[in-house]
């Protein structure tokens, strides 16, 4: 490893499960799609013999604007898992240093390395034997600009349900956890700032060298930096509870938090927007892709109830979100059941929402104004946005006990982190995919008056009233003095077959276990199975009749109609 940690509390141990989830997602990582995603092509070729490493665009960007580029060098995943074999390996193909500059190798399954360096350096690292994509070490800034009720909270909380055992990572400036709106909220806290050794960013980690720590106290927020309230604001969004009429709760206030510190401190006015705004807030690729590890070791291990992780936080994207960098870490934190809840941007842009929250299995959150009942213009929209949640003046706690009215799509991506925590109290775990469908199938449909695209608003009373059978009618077809009818039907609440109902012209016709086999639906909705399908042949006198299939409830929710067909019989 490059410089040594300086964890706040119990270093060894935790440097140990750091160590852990290196091998354990090793494992997962190469099973994913995302993992070996082919992006562009090479945009700096190298003389002479043509390289094998793969060469973002946005690495030539950075280097025709200011002659260097701060990299992260993905290497061949062939390098093996052992973290402390693999880091030495790093080193053997690319050195300790490239054209004078450190190399720093992160803390990941996959083996990667940052180094900061110009166009010589890049051919360099591009025709290393080893290297297998270089991208650079993007920047993302905190997403800023009485709303538990526009979602339907407090329907929840008079029925008991708060997200008791529920646990929502906020990734972020860090947690004042002393805050009374937050008492006993954050049951644990880490932090990953300093970009991988960028030159400028400062480490903003409790401790010598700011790097890494681990602990209570790990994710305070930092200070001296514009926008060090931002992770109080966001998990008072989330947990809250007992605040003044204003903000009187966030959205699961049983909830509880595990804080993740991500950002570091930077100075140059080109990152933060100007030299009027700076010293900024940025987190770095480098330090997101080591958080997204600790905390699917978490997932695995002592939080198995990580329903949620949430990133108020993006900038751009680079264009094709399939091949982004982050989407490795965030493939595998959906896979075991953690949402990964991001903010779209307030840049305003009607056509692309920026990264992380364009990544496919990220849940992308746009904002939502509760006064004019519309969609803000700041609120970025394009293909992906899959919610919206209230994102205009809202009042949350920041650092020191205080409360201030915040807006940005930063505050909506709380609402509905909170909201899953809520649907996991009631429901238990729920894929990430399920989730999002549900609460897209429950919310009210809000059309953004910039682009006319709609998108579902989350309604949580709705949502848990609609955990009701779903699925489809695909052939109705009349026979001689019968019809037969075939389709699928999927409870949310469970992955075991429920039942189907078939009436004819209104009456009661017959019933079914909808169990048989239907694998395209078993790879529509993952970690339901395939055992969903029905196919029923019921008695119907001549003529022109209408056939309806009703799904039969589990747990929350009602029997539901899945479809009526008008069918001739003989
Ligand atoms: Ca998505
Ligand atoms: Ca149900």
């Amino acid at each position: 490893m490059g410089r040594a940690p300086e964890p706040v509390t119990g270093g060894a141990a935790l440097r140990r499960s750091l160590v852990l989830v290196c091998t354990i997602v090793a494992v997962l990582s190469g099973a994913l799609p995302g993992a070996s995603a082919a992006p562009a092509a090479s945009a700096v070729p190298p003389p002479g013999e043509p390289s094998t490493a793969i060469v973002e665009p946005g690495v030539e960007a950075e280097l025709a604007a200011d002659g260097q580029v701060d990299l992260i060098v993905e290497l061949d995943p062939g390098l093996g898992t052992d973290p402390a074999g693999r880091a030495a390996r790093v080193r053997s193909a690319i050195g300790d240093e490239v054209s004078g500059a450190p190399v720093e190798v992160l803390d990941t399954a996959l083996p990667r390395a940052t180094v900061t360096t110009d166009a010589d350096g890049v051919r360099r690292l591009a025709d290393a034997e080893g290297v297998r994509r270089l991208v650079p070490n993007r920047r993302h800034r905190p997403l800023l600009t009485t709303s538990a009720a526009a979602v339907q909270a407090p329907t929840l909380w008079s029925g008991g349900v708060t997200g008791a055992g529920q646990v929502v990572a906020v990734l972020d400036s860090g947690v004042d956890a002393t805050h009374p709106f937050l008492a006993g909220r954050v049951v644990d806290e880490a932090c990953f700032s300093g970009g991988g050794g960028v030159p400028g960013a400062q480490g903003l980690c409790p401790g010598p060298g700011g790097r890494w720590a681990f602990g209570p106290g790990a994710a305070a927020p930092c200070t001296g930096v514009a926008m060090c309230e931002h992770g109080t604001h966001v998990a008072g969004i989330v947990a809250g509870a007992g605040g003044p009429a204003s903000a009187a709760s966030g959205v699961a206030p049983g909830a509880s938090i595990l804080a993740v510190q991500v950002f570091s401190r930077v100075t140059d006015p080109d990152d933060c927007g100007g030299p009027a705004v700076t010293p900024c807030l940025i987190a770095f690729d480098a330090d997101l892709l080591e958080a997204f590890e600790w905390l699917y070791l978490a997932r695995l291990t002592s939080r198995p109830t990580l329903v949620a992780a949430n990133l108020s936080l993006g900038g751009p994207s680079l264009g094709d979100c399939s091949a982004d960098p982050l989407r490795p870490g965030i493939d595998a934190l959906s896979a075991v059941g953690v949402a990964v809840v991001a903010a779209t941007g307030n840049w305003g842009s009607k056509t692309r929402i920026g990264s992380p929250a364009c990544i496919p299995s990220a849940i992308a959150v746009g904002a939502y104004d509760e006064s004019t009942r519309s969609v803000p213009s700041f609120s970025v929209s394009g293909p992906g946005l899959d919610l919206l949640a209230p994102g205009v003046a809202i009042t949350s706690s920041v650092p020191g006990g205080g409360f201030r009215s915040i807006s940005g799509t930063s505050m909506a991506a709380p609402h509905v982190s909170g909201a899953i925590a809520l649907l996991g109290e009631v429901r238990g775990p729920l894929p990430p995919g399920m989730a999002l469908l549900q609460l897209q199938r429950g919310g009210r449909p809000v059309t953004d008056p910039a682009d006319r695209r709609t998108t579902p608003l989350v309604q949580l009373a709705t949502t848990l009233a609609g955990l009701t059978p779903f699925g489809s009618v695909d052939v109705a077809r009349g026979g001689p003095g019968s019809v037969s009818v075939s389709g699928w039907v999927i409870d949310p609440d469970t992955a075991a077959p429920v039942g189907v109902h078939v009436y004819v012209d209104g009456r009661f016709a017959g019933a079914q276990t909808a169990g048989g086999s239907r694998p395209d639906v078993g790879v529509a909705y993952p970690g339901y199975g395939a055992g969903h399908g029905f196919s029923v042949v019921v008695p119907a006198v001549g003529g022109t009749r209408q056939v309806c299939v009703y799904g039969i409830n589990t747990g929350p929710g009602v029997n539901a109609l899945v479809a009526c067909r008008s069918v001739v019989v003989r």
